[in-house]
């Protein structure tokens, strides 16, 4: 149901009526439902950037969060598997976690999700079926249905400048659209500098191995360009647990000498998700990566020393969370988003976003979904809202015994800039 609808059928004065205790929770879920939101952090990609967009049931079932419980509940070793066709690696993948086994964790439960929303069998012992059925889709109407299903109106992109396949694809102007915003990712550049900086210094740019001279400068002219072609909402960086700021690595330096200078000149936020371990064990590839602990006095300094720089932070250890709300609380160019990749199970989500809303109110971003495959969207969205509508109405509960009645605007209002009033004016798109 949209927005509008809704409000037809509520009428303004059961808008502004007081709840009562037992209305509370039933008025947070149509508000939830109702409300298109914004997904701030995805994989996914505008339609011009053709095969780089992931959909269907083959990549739903060969997502890399699976591919990690594979090796937990087959025997098939990971090099025995990556040799496989994607078709191959689905059906492996579907009898080992979903036909031997009940697809109870959050990443299978998530396609059986799918494939119920589309009325398709989730528990057939093969996936001809929903073969048949995504093969079946013209993109564009399918992507409509899925946002509608998912209930988002845009998607924010990861778009890595040096990518060698996706490049190329905006410097021959792909179409932009604008229920895909752009993200320009900084990983390649500022985590992986000496597999990289010979590119930029074959297209022309005056870089070098060890960031002497010009380097920081030309990085800067080279994010000028890419902000140009891209127009992003963004700029964004994954970084490890061991990450420290300042220091005097060429990471270090890029990001002060000119990350944050390009961020405050184009007047956009940066991104840092923090507290990767890259490739704990590199067999399982893009499955391959950790979780740690970091320590978030860099994030301090950058929040102090660089006042006219925003930051959207999302950090990845559980241990880290609070810390980050304490910080959100002294700085305000600080905005916390999401509960990323192992964070985003209902057990974790739940705890995280009753401090955020303790400690912060309504001024943080709860969630993202960070879909690499199109209808993941789907049930990451619809598993969002079903986390937080009793944590919301608990919350609103609470408020209400403490003598401070509550209305439906004020849900609609709290919802909205929960999950799209802070990106907004947050990005100054608002
Ligand atoms: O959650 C994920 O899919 C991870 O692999 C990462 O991509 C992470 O979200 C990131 O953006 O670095
Ligand atoms: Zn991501």
């Amino acid at each position: 149901m949209t927005t509008d609808t809704l409000s037809e059928r509520v009428g303004s004065d059961g808008l502004s009526a007081r709840l009562e205790t037992a209305q509370i929770f039933r008025v947070v879920e149509e508000e939830l439902a109702a409300t298109l939101f914004i997904d701030v952090h995805t994989h996914l990609f505008m339609p011009s950037l053709g095969k780089l967009g992931l959909w269907g049931i083959d990549e739903l079932v060969t997502y890399h969060y699976l591919e990690a419980e594979l090796f937990r509940s087959s025997r098939i070793k990971p090099e025995q598997y990556w040799p496989l066709s994607k078709r191959e690696k689905a059906d492996v993948i579907w009898k080992a976690l979903f036909v031997e086994n009940a697809p109870v964790s959050e990443a299978t439960r998530g396609v059986v999700a799918v494939l119920r929303a589309f009325d398709l069998s989730t528990d057939n012992t093969d996936l001809s079926q929903a073969r048949a059925f995504f093969g079946a889709q013209e993109p564009r109407a399918h992507i409509r249905r899925v946002f509608a299903l998912a209930g988002i109106s845009e998607v924010v992109m990861t778009n890595d400048p040096l990518d060698p396949d996706e490049a190329p694809l905006w410097e021959h102007g792909a179409d932009p659209d604008s229920q895909f915003r752009p993200v320009l990712r900084l990983d390649r550049i500022l985590n992986k500098w000496s597999d990289q900086w010979q590119i930029l210094s074959s297209q022309g740019y005056g870089v070098y191995a060890d960031g002497r001279g010009t380097t920081a400068l030309e990085v800067r002219r080279f994010l000028g360009e890419w902000y140009a072609r891209m127009k992003p909402v963004y700029m964004a960086c994954s970084l490890p647990d061991a990450f420290a700021f300042p220091e005097e690595g060429i990471r270090g330096r890029l990001l002060a000498e000119a990350v944050l200078p390009a961020c405050r000149e184009f007047g956009i936020p940066l991104s840092l998700m923090i507290g990767v371990r890259y490739q704990v064990n590199p067999a399982l590839r893009l499955a391959g990566d950790g979780a740690g602990k970091a320590d978030l006095r860099a994030l301090e300094r950058l929040c102090a020393d660089y006042p006219d720089n925003r930051l959207l932070v999302s950090v990845l250890s559980r241990e880290n969370q609070h810390e980050l709300c304490v910080y959100a609380r002294k700085f305000s160019n600080l905005m916390p988003f999401g509960c990323w990749w192992f964070l985003n199970n209902p057990s974790i989500v739940e705890e995280i976003t009753r401090e955020r809303l303790e400690m912060l109110g309504t001024s943080f971003i709860p969630q993202h979904s960070d879909a690499r495959v199109l209808e993941q969207v789907v049930y990451k969205w619809r598993n969002t809202r079903r986390t937080l509508a009793p944590i919301l109405a608990n919350s609103y509960r609470l408020l209400t015994d403490d003598g401070r009645p509550v209305s439906r605007a004020d849900v609609r209002r709290d919802i909205t800039r929960l999950f799209r009033g802070n990106f907004e004016s947050f990005c100054g798109s608002r």
